[in-house]
């Protein structure tokens, strides 16, 4: 078995990574030619983002043929040589399967809408409401209802995304037993793990009705199924040792206990969203708020204490492709850039769990900042933009919430040089790259000691060679602290303390006492010192303590 206790992951959304050809879009090529990159930042998987077959309405989210490799993307010899090469250098691939739904354009879906009965049972159905409504009032996550409708059976089909992304029928054991002999295709390439797009929402309810409540998403949300889906799924890639992590929507520590641990046998690890709605106002993604670090630090604490007691295990991460930039977002990327930034990744990483860093986090990239709605790209943003001037909310207004919560935050091409587009592509690129490559950027950041990625490459060495970081239990410090964020970490006779100011201010804390234990600073993002009861924190200052 793989250790994923001492191991980092880094997420690789590939369309963004480093084009070959010229064509302005990442493809796995791009990222064969940066493994010598992945290898000196010292991470022992990569994470990448799905490049099946697809129409790319949703960047690939929508896949059409499981097991072949969209065009755009390259060919199964560039898979298969990726997969040796990465091994090559220590690091095993984790594939990223959506099994929740299909492309409309997929062969079962297709074969469904043709009056194949037997493919019509791959998907989700149902009647109108003897009114003719719609079947629930449900709410897809890009907005709009959850139903459309198809004619030629007078049916709705669901789909809790866009309408081009079915819901399959896991209650159906042939979808069930086609999920199995996929994840067996891809185990035979040399896959080291799988991760699982929004997993917990595989098992929908017997019943479907109308949420008065909310958006429905407490009558799909860990269904009734899901623990033994979950566990007939996972049987062969459990008994081959690979890492597992389930993406879970809007879930509780008690479902997550329930996923990781390891005697239930259905995944390694989970990740869990609710430490990244505290900027949310009232709920709502597309209301801005000032984050609120008093929820941010109880959420963190509690999933880590909880997880803990369960014997669960958590990703630890601040961004994916799904959310924007964790520097622009929690940190400060004007004056406090070098700064926050690695405070950020410090509280995140030393956690218990196994962190998964997102690509261009490791030098601190930002949002995007796009100036017009024809720069984004994104299914979920553009809808959005159409819901909320449709609300009669002023266009100006509906920019500032893009470029605050967008999704496009975090896909602009990676930026590796000073060069045209940041190195990414020789050609124009999908999405605009973000100007701020000339001062941010791989090349520079390797030329710099003190750089955000030497940092990233600290932690992740660190994380590697300590019992306390990856095994050691997790213990809150400050609890009541409104600026502060510490812990501690503890393993046999070892202990590691953090403490991070999360302010742009001077700020004055009281430590307990070190009792018999001779703490040394190991890391600190301003200068080194050493441990005393009363200390004043400078701006986003993180300092990192061992025995
Ligand atoms: O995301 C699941 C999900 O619900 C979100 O993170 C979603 O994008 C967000 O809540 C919208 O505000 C996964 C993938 O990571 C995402 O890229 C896909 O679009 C989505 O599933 C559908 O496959
Ligand atoms: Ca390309």
């Amino acid at each position: 078995m793989l250790d994923f206790k001492h191991s980092t992951v880094y997420q690789i959304y590939c369309k963004s990574f480093q084009d070959s050809n010229g064509d302005g879009i990442g493809d796995l090529s791009g990222v064969i030619r940066r493994l010598p990159y992945l290898k000196e930042l010292g991470v022992e998987y990569i994470w990448l983002t799905p490049f099946f077959t697809s129409p790319q309405n949703d960047n690939g989210y929508d896949v059409m043929d499981y097991r072949s490799i969209d065009p755009i993307y390259g060919t199964m010899q560039d898979f298969e040589m990726l997969v040796d090469l990465a091994g090559a250098c220590g690091i095993g691939v984790i594939l990223d399967m959506v099994f929740n739904h299909t492309s409309t354009l997929h062969e079962w879906f297709q074969k469904a809408l043709n009056g194949d009965q037997y493919y019509k049972n791959y998907y989700i159905w149902r009647d109108p409401c003897p009114d003719g409504s719609l079947p629930t009032n449900w709410v897809s996550k890009f907005g709009g209802p959850v139903w459309e409708y198809v004619p030629q059976y007078g049916q709705y089909y669901l789909h809790l995304f866009d309408k081009t992304q079915a819901d399959l029928n896991w209650k159906n054991p042939d979808v069930r037993r086609e999920m199995r002999d996929i994840l067996r295709f891809w185990m035979g390439k040399g896959v080291k793990g799988f991760r699982f797009d929004v997993v917990n929402l595989l098992s929908k309810p017997e019943k479907y009705e109308s949420d008065f409540e909310g958006d429905g998403r407490r009558f799909y949300t860990d269904g009734p199924n899901i623990h033994e889906y979950l566990r007939e799924l996972c049987t062969e890639v459990n008994d081959a040792g690979l890492v597992t992590v389930g993406e879970m929507s809007s879930t509780s520590i008690e479902h997550c206990i329930h996923y990781s641990n390891p005697k239930e046998q259905e995944l390694s690890m989970c990740f869990s969203f609710h430490h990244l709605k505290v900027d949310y106002r009232h709920q709502e993604k597309w209301a801005l708020q000032a984050p609120d670090f008093k929820q941010l630090k109880k959420l963190l604490n509690d999933w880590q204490l909880g997880m803990q007691q369960g014997d669960g295990w958590n990703a630890l991460f601040w961004s994916n492709h799904d959310q924007p930039r964790i520097l622009s977002r929690f940190g400060n990327d004007r004056e406090y850039h070098n700064q926050s930034a690695k405070m950020l990744a410090a509280v995140m990483y030393l956690m218990r769990g196994t962190p998964y860093i997102f690509q261009g986090e490791e030098i601190g990239m930002t949002n995007a900042y796009f100036e017009d709605i024809s720069q984004y790209m994104d299914v979920e943003s553009i809808n959005y933009y159409n819901i909320l001037i449709g609300k009669g909310i002023d266009k100006e207004e509906i920019l500032n919430i893009l470029r605050e919560r967008s999704r496009d935050n975090s896909r602009t091409p990676m930026q590796w040089n000073t060069g045209q587009n940041a190195g990414f592509s020789s050609g124009t690129t999908w999405l605009a790259v973000n100007p701020n490559h000339r001062r941010i950027n791989v090349q520079s950041a390797m030329q710099q000691p003190d750089s955000v990625f030497a940092w990233y490459k600290q932690l992740i060495e660190l994380r590697k060679r300590s019992d306390t970081v990856a095994l050691g239990s997790y213990t809150p410090l400050l609890e009541e602290d409104n600026r502060v964020f510490a812990y501690c970490r503890e393993y046999n006779e070892s202990r590691l303390i953090v403490i991070a100011n999360f302010t742009a201010d001077t700020v004055a804390v009281e430590l307990p006492a070190k009792g018999a234990y001779d703490l040394k600073c190991i890391m600190s993002n301003y200068q080194a010192r050493s441990y005393t009861r009363q200390m004043s924190l400078e701006p986003y200052e993180t300092v990192i303590y061992q025995n």
